[in-house]
């Protein structure tokens, strides 16, 4: 049984926004705090009670903010602390929560702490970073190219797990833990709701064993961070590396008072071989990955996380839908399948109007530093045409493109003369939140009707969860249900059929091609949710 904590947390719906490419408010090209203000009333009314904003701290911007150089500032293009003010009272005087995301991994080479610490061996900040004199292993960065750089400065070796400014804290430092303690409370003092945490199992690690992450500490420091009374009521989500659930009940387990929830990403394997090479894919391999996590979330009372996109992953509905003819079908019966079952759901900017991957002629249109650094190292042994294939298909830019409001140039995101700082989505004039808004097949209303349809019954949000279709079916049955009463999701795949239901149903309720009955024959990517009158047996 979820704890009751738990189960609060899954009444909320939480929109993921990139401040980058969300909305412009003052034509510079690049998006803001102000330009999030303006589109709170957005969000609230596609049903959203949450907002998680992706890093708005004081940055160089190598990592688009996920190099921090002052935890406890804003990104001098993103505004001011008073901007951030404004957009907690905005969020709270509409019933929102803040979530901001937290870098405690490592800083920019830029942070005071490391222009201090690189000056040398004898001052406060000298053991903030690892430091060696010799390069101690083999790590390879996540973005290419060894984990170590040399720093002429300090004469020596410091660990890098992402970018080169990027430098990972050394967590075995007592005065880590603190800074990093005082930084969650300034937060939340200010009226942050709660955190995701970037690379959470990265802040513990045994150099010397060869371990980068899930180090011995790991559990001590998140109960340092949040286990503490003052912060514990926090909803805190971390950005985990592992799919293995005894990991994650030590992370997530109510009485453990470390996260609420991780993100657990073997689904993000869907429709591809590897981060850049695609593999032909269906809406059965995300099945598969749901109905495994609801039974492992819910035999452990762990709160999970429904999501499909975010800020590094291209866009779910072109790997494993048809983001051509069948767009709308598509992001819609994927969103059915997803957020109907029990969790805590994420939506990403964009996906509530069905945005799918871009697609560019030129790797001058691409400015992701991991995309960047794959390019070259593919470029050693392949064709420039075989590089952009494979740039286009993973690169994170797919999901970084200003978020598309109208199908004027530059789509709504900043003024019209201005140079946005990545390039406009290559279908924005086609799929844009004005198109979506006005068309019959609209994403956006189906979201909405989705997430009230959620709002109004706790059977989605808490209630049991039961998979009546078989692993071999090519269409998704399930329920969700508080002792009598009883919805039944039916989800089509991609083949035309009939489906046969065990149970009578109400007219669906919410349907994304207005189907009258919920048996019967069903379109591809077609789309049922109905209340369960009574069950008549298979
Ligand atoms: O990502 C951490 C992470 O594990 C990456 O390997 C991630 O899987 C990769 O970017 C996917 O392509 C986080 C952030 O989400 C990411 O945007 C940052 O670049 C990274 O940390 C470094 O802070
Ligand atoms: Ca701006």
């Amino acid at each position: 049984m979820l704890s009751e904590k738990y189960r609060e947390f899954t009444g909320w719906t939480i929109y993921q926004i990139y401040p980058r490419s969300f909305k412009d408010s003052n034509g510079d090209g690049i998006g803001d705090l102000q330009g999030i203000i303006s589109r709170l009333d957005y969000i609230k009314e596609l049903g959203a009670n949450a907002v998680w904003l992706c890093p708005c701290f004081k940055s160089p911007n190598d990592d688009n903010g996920y190099d921090v150089s002052d935890y406890c500032d804003i990104m001098d293009e993103f505004g001011t602390m008073s901007d951030m003010d404004e957009l907690i009272e905005g969020l709270h005087s509409r019933g929102m929560k803040l979530i901001l995301d937290l870098v405690p991994n490592h800083t920019s080479t830029e942070h005071r702490w490391f222009r201090e610490s690189r000056k040398g061996k004898d001052n406060p900040y000298s053991d903030y970073y690892y430091w060696f004199d010799e390069i101690p292993n083999d790590w390879q960065s996540s973005f290419g190219g060894s984990a170590w750089e040399y720093d002429p400065v300090r004469g020596q070796y410091y660990l890098h797990t992402f970018a080169v400014s990027q430098a990972d804290l050394n967590w075995e430092n007592p005065a880590v833990v603190k800074e990093m303690q005082d930084i969650v409370d300034f937060w939340a003092r200010k009226g942050c709701d709660g955190f995701r945490i970037d690379v959470i199992d990265g802040i513990s690690k045994d150099i010397k064993a060869g371990k980068n992450r899930l180090g011995p500490r790991l559990h001590d420091d998140i109960r340092a961070l949040f286990g503490r009374e003052a912060v514990s009521h926090l909803f805190t989500v971390g950005e985990g590396n592992t799919d293995d659930i005894e990991d994650i009940v030590l992370h997530c387990a109510s009485e453990r008072n470390e996260l609420s929830t991780l993100f657990i990403f073997d689904h993000m394997e869907c429709g591809r071989a590897d981060k850049f090479t695609p593999k032909k894919d269906s809406l059965k391999s995300l099945r598969d990955h749901l109905v495994y996590w609801q039974a492992e979330t819910d035999r452990n009372d762990l709160l999970y996380s429904l999501f499909i996109e975010n800020h590094d992953q291209p866009q779910m509905i072109s790997r494993i839908g048809n983001d051509k003819e069948l767009r709308y079908e598509s992001a819609t019966d994927i969103a059915a399948m997803v957020y109907l079952l029990k969790g805590v759901p994420f939506i990403y900017q964009g996906q509530e109007i069905g945005m799918p991957a871009a697609r560019y002629e030129s790797i001058e249109a691409f400015d992701d530093v991991e995309c960047l650094g794959y390019y070259r190292k593919y470029r050693e042994t392949l064709s420039e045409e075989e590089c952009l294939e494979k740039i286009n298909f993973g690169s994170r830019d797919n999901a970084r493109h200003p978020m598309a409001w109208d199908g004027s140039r530059n789509n709504g995101f900043t003024d019209e003369g201005a140079t946005p700082w990545l390039l406009p989505h290559n279908r924005a004039a086609e799929i844009n939140v004005k198109a979506d808004l006005a068309s019959q097949k609209s994403v956006y209303s189906f979201y909405r009707k989705l997430l009230e349809l959620r709002k109004n019954n706790k059977e989605f949000r808490y209630g049991d969860v039961e998979i009546l279709s078989k692993p071999e079916d090519s269409f998704f049955v399930y329920t969700r249900g508080i002792g009598e009463s009883k919805w039944a999701v039916i989800c089509n795949f991609e083949a035309r059929q009939d489906i046969e239901l065990p149970f009578e149903c109400e007219a669906p309720v919410l349907a994304n091609l207005n189907r009258a009955t919920a048996g019967g024959s069903y379109a591809p990517f077609e789309c049922a949710v109905a209340q369960i009158l009574e069950y008549t047996g298979v």
